[in-house]
């Protein structure tokens, strides 16, 4: 059968999983009678309740007897070795661009390195139906951007779809049309039949499945040769050494699932069980005659976060896995999937350097992890420091921002308080359109103050850039917070009374201990408080009189806000039940002792 190998790729949010969906349904992967629901590709739990696409997702349709491999990408920069990574797959890309925000930082990104493989690409300008979109003017700024990573000439010339994904349908210009089919032609026209190459067995293996029956299952792409199930075959590792490992079973994708086969063809994409040890980047390579394929890249970490095992009060009163040896574990089992993860083990047995790419790459980890039952606790995010050159160099990235016009200046003050320097100001249909070049260090916390700026208007978004100079002391959190001074339940009345001083973080009734952030302080310092002490009697008014209702509803914070208001002294408790943030040191007369000390240096 004909064969397209094609990936989907674009910024996040501008409709691939959507779009992945419509091409499922449009080739009746469905009975007629099969509920799909919404976005049936974001599989995982995560996934759905956030509406991203965490890991990419191969799945399989034929379409006018040919065989279309389809790959769906994450579009959040901190997954970009990913895409990277499975583009290798693929012998063509969707690049799929919103209609009215036009190419942002990882459409850049993923262009860049889909061209750099020499794919073919077809562009897809997506959410049409959008009331104010500006498709022929987005078009220009792709063709623009294709300009600038030097396209090859063939490239330049790609195709354009435009369409809705939404709405189900795709067609060669921007007007309506009844389905998806002009893009499905266009895809067997434009995008070539994978080239098999003369020679023994080649299949790097870029991606890795897991199934609780048959264990760990290898994903790649034939490049040579044939494979069959039972083979006795070698594996090619990163450092040139071998391994002879036999293969078990055989599978292609089909539909949403997979197929299982007793034999692939070159060009074809497939997934391999039985292969002893093994990990992305190594090559499935002939018995006697083993050839690896060049070693994949990784992007290197750009953020690290210490691990401990949980010290509060509370230990132990939620979690199932709590000590030192399951977190090491899981740390450890981790790493072999996710790529660009590194754990590092520290002089305390009891915590862990874990390396990642950014904010949202590990805490997708941390909350996997709570809802496995795990209890931790972690530090502030720190952006990792290189030496080079003799210089002391930091992350910096390119930040993108949209917003109303009468907002510009304070989201250009905001970003320039935080080092970040204004390199592009352009307007897009009504908006602003800003670009800067930002320490990372500049870029924690900033979203929550520039949604307050800017009335929730501004639409952002970053990608890493390079390490360059560091760039001085950037102004942390302004305002201290409100820390509990005992341990027991917080009490309305108490509360109440303390209103005045900030805003809470925790509901009456909430079970606390000392040292505990419970509310931020409405000026810089913090503030100890005793929200523990109270009228026991008066608290048990009934709920609903007037005392009660005066109760601001407590700020809650998800797991990436926390990471990204805490700073150095202090760190996040997470259990499977809740995300507290505490002060490092619980105790008031240690704390005071540290900044004394901390003082007399400052002076000295
Ligand atoms: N108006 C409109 N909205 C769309 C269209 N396609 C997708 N969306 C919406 O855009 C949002 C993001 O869609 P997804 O398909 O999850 O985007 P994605 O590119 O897979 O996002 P990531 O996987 O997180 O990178 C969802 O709310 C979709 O309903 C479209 O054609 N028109
Ligand atoms: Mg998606």
């Amino acid at each position: 059968m004909n064969i397209r190998n094609i990936a989907i790729i674009a910024h996040v949010d501008h409709g691939k999983t959507t779009l992945v969906d419509k091409i499922l349904y449009q080739t009746h992967i469905f009975r007629d009678n099969q509920d799909k629901g919404e976005l049936i590709m974001d599989s995982n739990d995560l996934e759905k309740e956030r509406g991203i696409t965490i890991f990419s997702k191969n799945v399989s349709v034929v379409y006018k007897d040919t065989k279309i491999n389809v790959i769906d990408t994450p579009g959040h920069a901190d997954f970009g070795g990913e895409v990277e990574r499975v583009l290798k797959m693929a012998d063509g890309v969707l690049l799929l661009v919103d209609a009215f925000e036009g190419p942002m930082p990882q459409t850049r990104f993923v262009l860049q390195k889909a061209l750099q493989l020499n794919l073919h690409p077809i562009v897809v300008i997506n959410k049409i139906d959008k009331p104010n979109c500006r498709p022929d003017e987005v078009h220009d700024a792709i063709f623009e951007l294709f300009f600038h990573l030097d396209a090859t000439e063939e490239q330049l010339n790609f195709p354009t779809i435009y369409g809705s994904s939404k709405q189900g349908w795709m067609n060669t210009s921007p007007t309506p049309f009844q389905d998806i089919t002009p893009l499905l032609d266009c895809i067997l026209e434009h995008v070539p039949p994978p080239s098999a190459e003369e020679g023994t067995l080649q299949m790097q293996i870029t991606s890795l499945d897991y199934s609780n029956f048959l264990g760990r299952i290898a994903i790649g792409k034939i490049a040579r040769g044939n494979i069959s199930e039972n083979q006795p075959v070698s594996l090619v590792r990163g450092d040139g050494s071998l391994l002879k490992s036999r293969i078990k079973e055989l599978y292609t994708f089909e539909g949403l699932g997979k197929k299982k086969i007793s034999r692939v063809d070159a060009g074809d994409i497939c997934a391999i069980v039985g292969l002893e040890e093994f990990t992305i980047g190594d090559t499935v390579a002939d018995f006697d005659h083993p050839e690896g394929l060049p070693v994949i890249s990784v992007d290197e970490p750009t953020m690290s976060m210490l691990f401990s095992i949980n010290t509060s009060p509370f230990f132990g009163k939620a979690g199932k896995f709590v000590t030192s040896r399951h977190l090491r574990d899981r740390l450890m089992k981790e790493i072999e999937k996710n790529l660009a993860l590194r754990v590092e083990d520290t002089g305390n047995s009891d915590s862990f350097l874990v390396f990642g790419r950014g904010i949202l790459h590990l805490s997708i980890l941390i909350e996997t992890m709570r809802r496995e039952g795990y209890e931790l606790q972690v530090g502030q995010p720190q952006v990792i420091v290189k030496e080079i050159h003799g210089k002391r160099c930091e992350p910096f990235e390119v930040l993108v921002v949209d917003v109303p016009q009468p907002f510009s200046g304070k989201v250009i003050d905001l970003v320039t308080q935080r080092k970040g320097e204004l390199q592009v100001m352009d307007t897009k249909g009504d908006m602003q359109h800003l670009e800067f070049q930002i320490p990372s260090r500049g870029l924690i916390g900033l979203r929550s103050n520039m949604l307050t700026a800017t009335a929730g208007e501004a639409v952002m978004a970053h990608r890493f850039e390079d390490f360059l100079p560091w760039k001085g002391t950037i102004p942390g959190r302004i305002n201290g917070v409100l820390v509990s001074q005992e341990t027991g339940n917080a009490t309305a009345y108490s509360i109440d009374k303390l209103q005045d001083r900030g805003a809470f973080f925790i509901d009456p009734g909430e079970e606390i201990y000392g040292g505990q952030i419970i509310g931020e302080h409405i000026r810089p310092g913090d503030l100890v408080i005793n929200v523990v002490r109270g009228k026991k009697l008066t608290n048990m008014r009934a709920s609903g009189s007037d005392d009660n209702a005066k109760i601001t509803p407590k700020t809650q914070f998800s797991l990436e806000e926390c990471m990204e208001y805490i700073q150095q002294d202090e760190s996040i408790e997470i259990t499977p039940k809740a995300i507290r943030m505490r002060k490092n040191l619980l105790d008031e007369e240690d704390r005071k002792k540290i900044q004394k000390q901390q003082k007399a240096e400052a002076a000295a």
